[in-house]
């Protein structure tokens, strides 16, 4: 039979739907703080009247795990006879050795890390407290000043920074015990990924079917416990599970395989970035074994849908954005009502409640100044606005929902979800999750925040536009801006142009200069190896880059290797970049990265090692005033980069 459509519940007006609906994060994520989509759609569902819960099973296994009796099981595992091989790893013969000292200190350095035993900083940072394994030998690249003699780490942690440094040798401590469980219990497992290579544009489900039928290991039992328990405590008629990246996919189908077997009334549903990312093409009906439902980008209109449907008021047919098996043919459907999202304005605030935010891990890597944010504090994550306002790179999925579809908010109703979220959680400081916030967009905000006298810090990624002039870049600081991120991506006025960045790098130096000259934090996303670039390329982006440091411009930055996707004008126009796509296998899975031939043959992959090793440098002032051909292996050639166009660009001369 098939039911009436019902018109969609009226914006603002409640839903009539009686179950319960719990959201899921699946391991592995942050260990900082959660992932934000289960407050987003807790927050939303809640604001139409709907009962909904949520919980992080991310942070849940990773406290289970480096627990007493986690570290117990870890080592059972290890010391199996099977395991012989990976005994055989300096980690774990480091960690079966110094098991005891492992087993008495794991529960103080969790609280330590979750803020509630600061003292203990004194004891950890004597270097008699914790065991040490492999990770600590990175401390002897610190070499003591020859002269003074003075402590190594020093430089990094100064003299008071006694808290800082009991928290980079905690992070080295649970870095050692990662590499232990990844060595003995599970290759696949690091703590902000897990079974990555199982999802990521992997083309056929079988990969991962063949790992959801072994048999389980100790983490997949002890996620199946997580999962049994938080069902059992919210008994849900419905279950949304959310995979923002590849490394939350395999767990995720592992958690509904456990609510499946053991609650096969309740009805499950998978969405969040990686669905909308890769799962644009899915075929498998295997996948409709473990979910009942798979949805594409924002989730609040096709999950109203799906409640509408459930509740018997909306046929199948009528489903939004919503893969299923048909149970006639059993093969995938996909159906898309065409309806309007629920606009940026009415999504409702965030709501962190059911999540211990207190619980989270602030650990602490000295990769560089912004990941320090990335894995340090517990951020409240808000949008600014949906979708990007430039929209025009051409190495960006222009082309999904989640950059193309700009919608804003007023600065008023802006402040108001951050005065309901700092009231909910307690904690003042924002990650602005935008693709890139817009300066508008912050300039209103930040004249909101200061009227209002809201005190908060916030960082975020933005495009270094000529928008953001010295002014506007005091105002955001004076509102409780404390860093921000934007790409230069390839240094390079060829490039950028041909990347449709909308910047030039003189123009970069400006902003990010007026940025640093109000006391922010200024971090350059870098890239290399995208269409033509050439040796030369490479060897002048590196120089502007050296000169970016030298005139105080950036703090940090990071050069990521370009990929194409299937999403990006790259990807879908490859010619007008001089490149040629290699042929894709058939997908019947997942689809994103796709690889290119590109003619001008250079080895990206060793050049990489070379601005590695650069920026590392000069994040610390070293090598500043050195010949960037230095960083490179072999020869290659001189800059074409003028020593003095970061100066002279600061004074206006392009
Ligand atoms: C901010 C951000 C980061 C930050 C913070 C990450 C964090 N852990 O919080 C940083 C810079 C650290 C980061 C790192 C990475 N990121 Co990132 N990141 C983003 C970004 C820009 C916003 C994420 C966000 O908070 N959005 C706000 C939330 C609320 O949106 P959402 O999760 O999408 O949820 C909505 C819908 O998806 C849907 N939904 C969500 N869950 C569910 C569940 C169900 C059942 C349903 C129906 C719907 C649904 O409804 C929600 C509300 O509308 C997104 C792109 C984007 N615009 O979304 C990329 C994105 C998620 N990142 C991506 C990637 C790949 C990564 C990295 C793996 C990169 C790398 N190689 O290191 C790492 C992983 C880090 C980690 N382990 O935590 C990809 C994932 C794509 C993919 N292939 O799977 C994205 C989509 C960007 C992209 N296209 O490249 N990232």
């Amino acid at each position: 039979m098939s039911l009436p459509v019902v018109q969609p519940a009226e914006e603002g007006t409640e839903l009539r739907y009686d179950g319960c609906v719990l959201s899921l994060i699946p391991p592995m994520t942050q260990l900082n703080t959660p992932y934000p989509s289960t407050a987003y759609l807790t927050g939303f569902l809640r604001s139409r009247g709907v009962r909904a819960v949520q919980a992080d099973l991310a942070h849940g296994l990773v406290l289970s795990i480096l627990s007493q009796q986690g570290l117990r099981s870890v080592r059972s595992e290890a010391a199996e006879p099977a395991n012989a091989a990976a005994n055989k790893s300096p980690s774990v013969r480091s960690f079966l050795k110094q098991f005891e000292r492992y087993e008495s200190t794991i529960d103080r350095v969790i609280r330590f890390l979750q803020g509630t035993d600061p003292t203990l900083a004194h004891r950890i940072v004597t270097r008699t407290f914790l065991p040490e394994g492999p990770r600590f030998e990175s401390l002897d690249r610190f070499e003591a000043d020859p002269e003074t003699g003075d402590d190594p780490l020093l430089w990094a942690f100064g003299v008071l920074g006694v808290q800082d440094k009991a928290r980079h040798f905690c992070t080295l401590y649970l870095s050692d015990l990662a590499d232990v469980i990844r060595d003995a219990v599970d290759e696949r497992f690091e703590f902000v990924r897990y079974a990555e290579s199982l999802a990521q544009s992997q083309p056929t489900f079988e990969p991962l079917a063949q790992a959801l039928a072994t048999s389980q290991t100790l983490l997949d039992r002890v996620l199946e416990q997580l999962t049994l328990d938080v069902v059992r405590k919210h008994d849900p008629n419905v279950v949304l599970i959310t995979v923002p990246f590849p490394g939350t996919v395999y767990a995720a189908f592992r958690m509904a395989q456990t609510i499946r077997r053991q609650h096969p009334t309740i009805r499950i549903a998978l969405g969040g970035g990686y669905a909308n990312t890769e799962l644009r093409q899915l075929k498998e009906p295997r996948v409709f074994d473990y979910f009942h439902y798979v949805m594409l980008d924002d989730g609040e209109r096709p999950i109203l849908a799906m409640l509408e449907h459930l509740s018997g008021r909306r046929s199948e047919e009528h489903l939004v954005r919503t893969y299923h098996r048909c149970s006639d043919s059993g093969s995938v459907i996909y159906r898309n009502h065409p309806e309007p999202d629920v606009p940026f304005s009415q999504v409702g605030t965030p709501s962190w409640d059911g999540l211990d935010v207190g619980a989270y891990l602030s650990t602490l890597d000295l990769l560089n100044p912004m990941h320090r944010l990335w894995s340090d504090g517990r951020w409240n994550k808000l949008t600014i606005a949906h979708g990007c306002y430039w929209k025009k790179c051409s190495f960006c999925d222009i082309s999904l929902d989640y950059i193309s579809r700009y919608d804003t908010a007023a600065a008023s109703l802006l402040a108001d979800r951050i005065t309901e979220i700092v009231q909910e959680t307690g904690q003042t400081g924002f990650h602005f999750v935008d693709e890139a916030a817009p300066p508008k967009g912050l300039e209103s905000l930040a004249q909101e925040l200061l009227r209002r006298k809201i005190q908060i810090s916030w960082w975020g990624n933005i495009r270094f536009e000529k928008t953001f002039t010295p002014d506007l870049c005091q105002l955001l600081a004076e509102s409780g801006c404390i860093a921000v991120s934007g790409g230069l991506e390839v240094a390079s006025d060829r490039l950028l142009k041909l990347m449709k960045k909308g910047v030039s790098v003189a123009q970069v130096a400006r902003v990010t200069r007026a940025f640093a000259d109000n006391g922010i934090l200024v971090h350059a996303y870098l890239m290399y190896g995208f269409p033509t670039q050439t040796l030369q390329d490479t060897v002048d982006s590196l120089e502007y880059v050296r000169q970016l440091f030298e005139n105080g411009c950036i703090h940090s930055g990071f050069f990521h290797r370009f990929t194409c996707t299937v999403h990006s004008p790259v990807g879908r126009a490859p010619n007008e970049y001089g490149v040629t796509l290699k042929p894709l296998s058939e997908i019947t899975f997942a689809c994103n990265d796709v690889e290119f031939v590109d003619p001008t043959g250079v080895d990206h992959d060793k050049l990489g090692r070379a601005l590695s090793k650069g920026i590392y440098n000069f994040m610390h002032g070293i090598g500043l005033d050195a010949d960037v051909r230095e960083w490179f292996e072999g020869k290659v050639p001189r800059t074409t980069v003028s020593p003095r166009f970061i100066s002279n660009a600061l004074r206006g001369r392009d």
